[in-house]
Formats: structure tokens, C-alpha cells, sequence
């Protein structure tokens, strides 16, 4: 299916902007959608202000969409409320909407921290456990569960992007491993919109030889990431979370954060 509108949520937030930045042009109709304030809207632009956790607007956000880039949540750790609402009620809005509007395809920004509970010694792949590690990374987890649901049941393809740190450079040791480069996103995006799937799990990581994640499901898509943290090396050397939990599991001080447990069981012998 040719994409005549792009959707794209969480325009306004940091990733929303480059994903602006970069499709605008690409397609005939980009919508770009967010429950703040956007820049207006340019040529083949349309900006619609609108809570995702609201039904009627989210309806009619989706209205003609034939694929969604969805950034819009939020984007770190909150309280349940928050989390539920922006997060969960957030995106089964939004696939509700993608179910009534015939949307051919939606791109979930997932996070790192639906994994965030292993350890760093394991290599991940996409077929690994979810091991949330926050709140906010269980509605990452129910996000891509989410997807499973509208792709095997109702045929919307679905790409779940396990995006590590997507800034515009790595800024400690743990992002060594986990650094995405804003090209990087861009080009995964690329993939998404085109590629042939149904379901799928990636990881959003650049090349960075410290990798925890095995993203050969990526790269079978076609993903062929262009930089590397390891450029950035020198510059974040000994910066640590310097917390037993935060340096030991893959979701650094989200895993620390509230941490009770016993962390030599999470550890690999
Ligand atoms: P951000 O916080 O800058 O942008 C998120 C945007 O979503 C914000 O502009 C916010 O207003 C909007 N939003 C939040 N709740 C909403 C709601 N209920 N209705 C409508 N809009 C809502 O975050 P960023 O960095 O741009 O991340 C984009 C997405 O990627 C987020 O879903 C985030 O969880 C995910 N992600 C980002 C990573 C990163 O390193 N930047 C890593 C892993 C995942
Ligand atoms: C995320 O999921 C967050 O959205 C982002 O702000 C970073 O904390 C990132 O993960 C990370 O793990 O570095």
C-alpha cells in the first residue's frame, strides 16, 4: 500500500521534530500531531493539537492515516496515573483509531526499558523476555503486546522500535551501548514505512561495537545503521550511574529507581 498520509505523534517532543525534519516532503500529507504546541504547519503539513488518551479527537486524528510513526507518550518515569493515561489508554486509543481508519501500518516507539531488568552480561534479541524495569517501561512492554493484538487479529502491520538513547550523542558509559544517532532513527523509520512484515520487535540502536542487543531482525528488514558511540569514547569515559544496580542491569537508574530486589538473582552467573 502507498502511504498517502504519514501521522506522525509526539511531533512536538524531541524525536517528533527530527521525524518532521526528515519525512517532510516525502509523502503527500504529513500529519503531525501532539497535545502541546507544534512549530505551524508548512507545505503538505497539517498540525492538529489532540490528547491521545482522548477518544473523539484520536478518531478523527486518524482519519485517513494510512501509516502512524507513534512517538507521542510519555517519555520517562511517572506515576501510574500518568503512565496510564498518556501510555496505555494513549496508544489503545490510537489502535483503535489506526482499526476504524483502515491504517495500513503503525511504527511504536518502544523503549529499551521493557528490558531494562537484564543484565548486562546477556545478549537480547528480539525474542527475549520483557523485563521491564520501570512503570513506564511495563507500557512500553503493553505497547508492543499491544501491536500483537491489531497485527494477528486485525492485519495492521506493526514495527515495535526498542529505541535505546536516541539524543544527539552518547553521554555516559551506559549509552556506549545503547546510543541510537538521530540519521539512524531516521533510516529505522525508512524501514518501517517499507518494509514487508506483519509484526515485528527491532532494536533502535546504532552500530556501537558495546552492543547488549543482537538486531540481526533489523538488519533482515533492511536496517543498515551508518554511526557508531564508539566515536564518542574518549568523551564519556568514567561517567557511571555509580549505583550497584544502575551499572550492573541494561536499564541503568530506571532499574535502580525503587529498587527492592535482590540483585545477585538478576545477575549472570
Ligand atoms: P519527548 O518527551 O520529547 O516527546 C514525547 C511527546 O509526546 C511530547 O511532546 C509529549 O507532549 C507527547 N505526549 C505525551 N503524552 C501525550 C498524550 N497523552 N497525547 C499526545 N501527546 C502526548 O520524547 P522523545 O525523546 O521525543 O521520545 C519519543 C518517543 O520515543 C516516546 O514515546 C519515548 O518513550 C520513546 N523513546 C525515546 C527514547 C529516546 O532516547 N529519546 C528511548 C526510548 C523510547
Ligand atoms: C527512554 O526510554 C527515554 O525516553 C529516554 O529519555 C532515555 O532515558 C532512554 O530511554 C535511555 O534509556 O537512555
Amino acid at each position: 500500500m502507498s502511504i498517502n498520509r504519514l501521522l506522525i505523534t509526539g511531533a512536538g517532543g524531541n524525536l517528533g521534530k527530527v521525524a518532521r525534519q526528515h519525512f517532510r516532503g516525502k509523502y503527500p500529507h504529513i500529519r503531525l500531531s501532539d497535545r502541546v504546541d507544534m512549530d505551524p504547519a508548512g507545505d503538505g503539513e497539517e498540525v492538529i493539537v489532540c490528547d491521545l488518551s482522548d477518544r473523539q479527537q484520536t478518531f478523527q486524528l486518524l482519519a485517513d492515516v494510512d501509516a502512524v510513526i507513534h512517538l507521542g507518550g510519555f517519555s520517562v518515569e511517572g506515576d501510574w496515573d500518568t503512565i496510564i493515561n498518556s501510555n496505555l489508554i494513549g496508544a489503545i486509543t490510537l489502535y483503535e483509531g489506526a482499526l476504524q481508519a483502515g491504517t495500513d501500518r503503525i511504527l511504536f516507539a518502544s523503549s529499551n526499558h521493557a528490558i531494562g531488568m537484564h543484565d548486562r552480561a546477556t545478549t537480547l534479541d528480539h525474542t527475549c523476555e520483557a523485563r521491564p524495569d520501570t512503570r513506564y517501561g511495563l507500557s512500553k512492554a503493553f505497547g508492543e503486546d499491544l501491536g500483537r493484538l491489531y497485527a494477528y487479529k486485525h492485519g495492521i502491520r506493526c514495527l515495535n522500535m526498542r529505541i535505546g538513547s536516541c539524543f544527539p550523542k552518547p553521554f555516559d558509559e551506559r549509552s556506549l551501548s545503547t546510543w541510537l544517532s538521530f540519521r539512524d532513527f531516521c533510516q529505522l523509520c525508512e524501514v518501517g514505512l517499507n518494509a514487508d512484515y506483519q509484526f515485528e520487535i527491532v532494536y533502535g540502536v546504532s552500530n556501537n561495537p558495546k552492543t547488549w542487543w543482537d538486531n540481526s531482525n533489523a538488519e533482515r528488514l533492511g536496517y543498515k545503521p551508518q554511526d557508531t558511540a564508539e566515536d564518542y569514547r574518549d568523551e564519556v569515559a568514567g561517567i557511571l550511574a555509580n549505583d550497584p544496580v544502575g551499572d550492573a542491569l541494561q536499564g541503568g537508574m530506571f532499574a535502580a529507581r525503587e529498587f527492592t530486589g535482590e540483585l545477585a538473582r538478576l545477575l549472570k552467573k
